[in-house]
């Protein structure tokens, strides 16, 4: 293989990881104002999260205030408590990857409605309603850019 071919590959793969579709958005979604929007958390700093973000065991608050006395044995609102103990954030479930480790956050999803806005792919997983025909392949099995003019 060509040193050309190998440097477009590791270019193509940086950029697709890189994608605007990756989990690291979620701890972007921040921004600082003077009041939070309705279903939105304000965190101690100021910066507004989603409401959603509150207690789900990942810090998404520069100063973690989003994470302070919250339940610690998984049963808060936007928690998931895995089979094997670990707690996930709710908003992990049923994403297509396997977050607890031992897959409990992908078990049962088809029985899963999808939230306001979104999608069920053929595989079950919940894309944005405007993903849909929009050239990424985000349901993973190209469901959502299939049958596009
Ligand atoms: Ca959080
Ligand atoms: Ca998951
Ligand atoms: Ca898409």
């Amino acid at each position: 293989m060509s040193l050309k071919i190998c440097v477009l590959i590791v270019i193509m793969f940086a950029v697709f990881s890189c994608g605007k579709k990756t989990k690291q958005n979620k701890a972007r979604g921040y921004r600082q104002q003077d009041a939070c929007e309705p279903l939105e958390f304000q965190c101690s700093s100021g910066w507004c999260i989603q409401e959603d973000w509150r207690c789900d065991t990942e810090k998404d608050c520069p100063d973690n205030s989003d994470e302070l006395k919250c339940p610690t044995d998984c049963t808060g609102e936007h928690q998931l408590k895995c089979n094997n103990g670990i707690c996930i954030s709710r908003e992990y479930q049923c994403d297509g990857d396997d977050d607890c480790g031992d897959k409990t956050d992908e078990t049962g999803c088809s029985a899963l409605a999808c939230s306001g806005g979104e999608v069920k792919c053929d595989n079950n997983l919940c894309i944005e309603e405007s993903w849909v025909c929009d050239g990424d392949n985000d349901c993973r099995d190209g469901w959502d850019e299939s049958n596009c003019r």
